[in-house]
Parts: structure tokens; sequence; C-alpha cells
């Protein structure tokens, strides 16, 4: 038995609430011991934004009128007791809706105005021009008004051919997704661009964004959709309808829209909806269940995915019977399989990604406090040894240690002095790599294609520029990751003779692998080469869908860029944290050896006293060690009780009985 999707979701935020707790608990306790530099503070932050911010995002995806938002109430919504998302006969979302909550803004209705799109910015940009949307207040007591005011996302408005033209908006004729003029040459087009529900429901809450997508028509138009939301959301839900099957339009957003990328499949669900349509009295319930079989057979091989990746649901009955609390018919719908499927096998595998990251980060945060414990017990050895090699001896003895401190002090300051020159070669290396990887470096990598896909009558180059240009971003990736071992083969020549000359535990990682950075634009490429190389021919030798093309494009790529830095980075700022941690406390040594050996010499009982001095701190140290421990087993995440464990066998075996009684 698996956890439906909700569950899996609530589990996961109790987690990520206590992880956060702990990692605040284990922050104050490092401070209190001296165990806090910038470098591990900011990894302490990076680690609870990871895990709090993290974003899920479901997008729901599909030819219009397939039941997505049907889905999207039946799944998320059914607990407002009547239908949130507009879904019933005649009216259509007509613009992408993302669903998520951010926290400190009201409950409201972003909608952005189509006309935007005169203008080259993506929605990425309009974002950050909050003045640039209409915002309508959700009350949050009143389902009946938050219904209300979503009906905005299936507004159209009437314009002149012309304009809808400049609106980069099908209205070829040939373009069968283009509506057809009326009899004053006026076409419909959507009032709304995009929208975005601000909506503080527990799921929201806890960082799950659901993106309800319009039919193809509306997705062609906007690349953006197809280049970034859509390949960045951690499951995809394509929906089909029972009473249409697989039909061109389907097949098209399948193909061109979602792509057929290996590695995406696994994070795909195919629904076939409507099964409902079949329930009638003349049918026996083995009937049915053969054609829901039969029609699940068909959908897979047509979409090329496997047959437990398709569920056969009931998005309207399962609403309903959640309202009615009505079990046998929900049971009847499917709902149930698809939520659990959705739970342990999308959100599950996301999950565990998740914890698996921050496992690995918890697990580098302990080695490096344990490197600071294991360079301070050394450091308290040696003083040991030093300290009773002088029992019994007399002042001129004791005179003498002192000197040889200051000389071997000396010495090491006189090293700091050529570290310093090997940091200002890491540094300069650091900045030409962060130029390469900045907006700026992209830019120049993507010159080539901006021009190729702006120039008029382009198309034909077109391919040659893509290969060219994915080329050599991907070269740069290369050079990035060559740099970085040339970094790390510098420093680590640097920390090998710091290590043989003053006793340091200095190492460095290998520089973080870019190869999933590599990857990344790989599948960018490909799933862009089928955007471009199929339907979308005709919208591209728009010079307006061009630029926007790019632009959806630069955006995805220079994430990717940013990404490859921040680890590099993160790399780098360990690496010489270590060094500054070290060089630090043996500073702070030394002040503690001459002032002991001071005391040794003003007073006979210095001697022993010192001695207990440091046995008390090396105590000290194994209970801090012991303590480290303690904190990180505790922050090291446990899975929940299935993981592991198959996906539940979802063949769609609905009692007979139920399908029975819901007929009835
Ligand atoms: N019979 C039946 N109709 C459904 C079901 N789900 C959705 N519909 C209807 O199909 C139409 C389109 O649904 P909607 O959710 O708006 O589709 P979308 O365009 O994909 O978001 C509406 O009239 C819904 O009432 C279902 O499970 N069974
Ligand atoms: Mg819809």
């Amino acid at each position: 038995m698996g956890f439906s999707f909700n569950q899996r979701f609530d589990q996961h935020g109790t987690w990520r609430r206590s992880f956060a707790h702990q990692l605040e608990l284990l922050g104050q306790w490092m401070g209190a011991h001296e165990l806090m530099d910038a470098t591990l503070q900011e990894r302490l932050q990076r680690l609870e934004q990871q895990v709090r911010s993290d974003k899920v995002t479901v997008a729901f995806v599909g030819e219009f009128s397939r039941g997505k938002s049907e889905l999207i109430n039946a799944i998320f919504f059914a607990g407002y007791g009547r239908r949130i998302m507009p879904a019933s006969a005649g009216r259509t979302t007509m613009c992408p809706c993302e669903l998520s909550y951010e926290s400190g803004m009201e409950a409201c209705l972003r909608l952005l105005p189509i006309e935007t799109r005169r203008q080259a910015f993506g929605v990425a940009e309009w974002r950050l021009k909050p003045g640039s949307w209409v915002r309508l207040p959700l009350n949050m007591d009143d389902p009946e008004q938050i219904a209300k005011t979503l009906e905005q996302v299936t507004e159209m408005r009437s314009v002149p051919v012309a304009e809808a033209r400049a609106l980069g908006l099908a209205t070829d004729a040939a373009d069968d997704a283009a509506s057809v003029p009326d009899a004053n040459g006026m076409v419909q087009v959507p009032k709304w661009r995009h929208a975005i529900i601000n909506l503080p429901h527990p799921l929201l809450k806890q960082g799950l964004v659901v993106l309800d997508t319009p039919g193809l028509n509306a997705v062609g138009a906007e690349p953006e959709l197809t280049i970034n939301l859509i390949p960045q959301a951690h499951a995809v839900v394509f929906m089909l309808g029972l009473d249409t099957g697989v039909t061109r339009s389907d097949l098209t957003i399948w193909r061109d829209h979602l792509g057929a990328a290996e590695d995406a499949l696994d994070a795909r669900l195919v629904v076939l909806n409507k099964i409902d349509t079949l329930w009638d009295q003349l049918n026996t319930p083995e009937e049915v269940q053969a054609q829901i079989e039969r029609q699940r057979r068909a959908s897979a091989d047509s979409l090329g995915v496997a047959l437990d990746q398709v569920v056969a649901v009931s998005a309207q009955k399962g609403l309903l019977a959640k309202i009615r609390c009505d079990d046998e018919l929900l049971q009847a719908s499917g709902l149930p399989q698809l939520e659990v499927l959705l739970g342990t096998g999308i959100m599950g595998r996301r999950q565990a990604i998740l914890r698996a990251t921050v496992a690995n980060g918890v697990q580098s945060l302990q080695n490096e406090i344990q490197r600071v414990l294991g360079f301070r017990r050394r450091d308290l050895d040696e003083q040991m040894l030093e300290l009773r090699s002088l029992r019994g001896k007399n002042t001129a003895v004791i005179d003498a240690m002192r000197g040889r401190i200051e000389v071997e002090q000396q010495e090491f300051e006189a090293s700091a002095i050529k570290i310093q020159a090997v940091r200002a070669v890491h540094m300069k290396m650091l900045r030409d790599l962060y130029q390469r990887l900045g907006p700026r470096g992209l830019r120049v990598h993507l010159a080539e294609l901006a021009e190729a896909l702006q120039g008029a009558g382009l198309k034909l180059g077109v391919r040659k520029a893509y290969d060219d240009s994915f080329d050599r971003l991907r070269h740069a990736m290369e050079a990035a990751q060559a740099t970085g071992a040339e970094i790390q083969a510098m420093l680590g020549g640097t920390f090998r003779q710091l290590n043989t000359d003053y006793g340091f535990s200095l190492q460095v990682a290998p520089a973080p692998s870019l190869a999933s950075c590599t990857h990344e634009i790989t599948a960018i490429e490909q799933r862009h080469l089928q955007y471009v190389g199929m339907a979308n021919r005709l919208r591209l030798a728009q010079p307006e869908h061009a630029q926007r093309v790019l632009h959806a494009l630069s955006v995805r790529l220079r994430s990717v860029f940013e990404a490859a830095a921040n680890e590099l980075e993160q790399w780098s700022n360990v690496a010489t944290a270590q060094l500054d941690a070290q060089l630090r406390e043996r500073r702070s040594s030394f002040v503690r050896r001459i002032e002991a050996v001071n005391r040794i010499h003003d007073a006979a009982s210095g001697l022993m006293e010192r001695i207990a001095e440091i046995e008390d701190a090396e105590r000290r140290l194994n209970e801090l060690e012991q303590r480290l421990l303690e904190f990180t087993a505790q922050l090291v995440p446990q899975a929940p009780a299935d993981d592991g464990m198959a996906a539940p066998d979802m063949a769609p075996t609905q009692p007979q009985s139920l399908i029975r009684l819901a007929t009835a």
C-alpha cells in the first residue's frame, strides 16, 4: 500500500519543518563552541533554504477539454466542497494557470494581460513587474467567490485579425489551431496571457506548485511553457479523454511540447479521463472494464509509454465522490490509484532526491567540523608533548623553548605571505571562470543562434546554427570543468606543502562534476530541436516568435550556467575556508603556547596547571565530537516506511460491484 500524493506531501512537510529546527539548533551550538565561520554559516543557510524553499511542480498538460482543470479540482481542491478551477462545459482555461502560495501575500488571482505579448519579454520578466498584473483578491471564507473570480482565466476578447497577428497568436487558416475570423474580420483571443493563483492551501503552503495549461493553441504560442515551465516540472500529468481517444492534436502536444526525452518519461503519467462515459446500463461491468483496458493499451502504444503509466480515471466522479464522501464512487473513479502513483511514484522519487542531496550536505558539513576538531586535537597533543618535555627542567631550558616557539611563529607568518600570493592566483582563475559562465559569456555563445533566428528568411541555416551554438555551450561547460581541475591541482600542491611544513590537515575535494549541466544542455537542445523541427516552423517565420523562443532559451540556459558557477563557487569556498580556519587556529595556538611557557617560567605550579587545562580541553573536544555526531544523525533524514518498494501494482482493477453501483 502506498501513500497518496497528499499524504506524501504532508509527511514531507513535517520532515522539512523538523529539519529546519534541528539545523537551527546545530547553528546555535556551533556558534557557542567557536565552530562557526562565514562559509559554514553560508552552508547551513543553503541547506536550510534548500529544504525550506523546495518547490515541487506538477504540470497538467493536454489538449483542451480533456479534464485537466477538473482533475486538479478533484485531487487538490475537493476540500472546498465545490469546483474551484473553472471546468464545466463551455468554460475552458484559456491561459496557463499557476497555483502556488507565496507567504506574506494575500490570497489573490494575478492576471497578465495578453497585450504584454506585444513586447519581447517573457512571463519570467513580467513576474518582476507586479504593476503589470491585474490583481483580484480571493476570499478564503467564500469558495463561491473564489470560483467566480477564477472564471477570469476562461475570458476571451474579440480583436481584429491584424491585432491577433501582432500579438503572435495563430490566425493563419492553414494552421488548424487558429480561430476563424467572423464576418467582421474579428477573431477571439484569450484575454490573459498567464495567471498566478496565490492560495493558502495546505499543500501549496508546503511548496507544491500546480501548473494548469490550456490546449495546444495556447501552448504553441508561448515557447516559455515548452522550453522552461513544463520541462522544469517535477511531474507531468498528460491528459487524454476516453471519449476522444488519442487525436492528432493530442499527439502533437505529446511530441512537440513534452518531447520524448528518455529520462523524463519516468516523471510522466498519462491519464485517460472520463471513464464514467462508459458507465451505462447497457454494458456489463466486464464489458466496461474490457473497453477501458483496450483504450489504455491503445493510448500506451500510440504514445510509446509503458502500460502501467496510463491510468484510467473519472475526474468528475472523483470530485463528486470526495465532496459527497462517497467512498464507493471514489474507488470506482480510479482517483485514489492515480493519487498513489503520483505520491509514491513521482513525488516519492523527487523527495528521495532532495533527501539524498541534503544527506550529502549534512555529511560534508560534519566532515568540515570534524576536520576543525581534529586539527584542534592535534594541536593540543603537540602542546602536551612540549610541556611534558619541560617537567623538572630549569629556567634556561624554558627560555630556550620560548625562543624556539617565537622563531617558529615568525617562520609561519613569513609563509602566510606566500599563501596570499597563491590565493590571488586562485581568485583570478575563479573570476575568469565566473565571467565565462555568467550572462555575458552566455550571450557570446548564443550570438550566432540569435542572428540566425532573427535574420530574415532564415530558416535553412537554423539547424546548423543550433548545432554550433549548443556545441559551443557544451564546450564552455567542459572548459569550466578543466579550470576546476586546474584550481584543484594548484590548491592541492599548496595544501600538501602546508601539511608537511606545519602539520596542517588540509585537503581539496575534487572539483564538482559539471556533467549534469552538460547533460542538461543536451536535453535542452534535443527538446528544442524537436520544437523547431515540427509544426512550429511556421510560427518561427515570425520574428516576434523567434525572439520569444530565443528569449525563453536563454533564460533556461542561464539557470544551468548559474548552477554550474554556484557549484564551483561553493566548492572553492570550502577549500579556502579550511585554510583560513587552520591559519587562524595556528595563530592563536602560538599565542597560547607562549603564554603557557611564560606562566611556567613564573611559577613552579604553572606546568601542572597547564597540563590539567589541556587534558580538560581534550575531554571537551571529545564531548563536542560526540554531540556533533548526534546532531548529524538526527539531521540525516529517515525515508518513509514504504520507500524502496516497487510502485504499487496499478492495474485498474475496479471492483465490479463498484462499477455496478456507480452506474445504478
Ligand atoms: N463525463 C466526464 N466529463 C468530464 C470529466 N472531467 C471533465 N469533464 C468535462 O470535460 C469538460 C472539460 O473539462 P476541463 O477540466 O475544463 O478540461 P481542460 O480544458 O482539460 O481543463 C468539462 O465540461 C468537464 O465537465 C470526467 O471525468 N467525466
Ligand atoms: Mg482547463
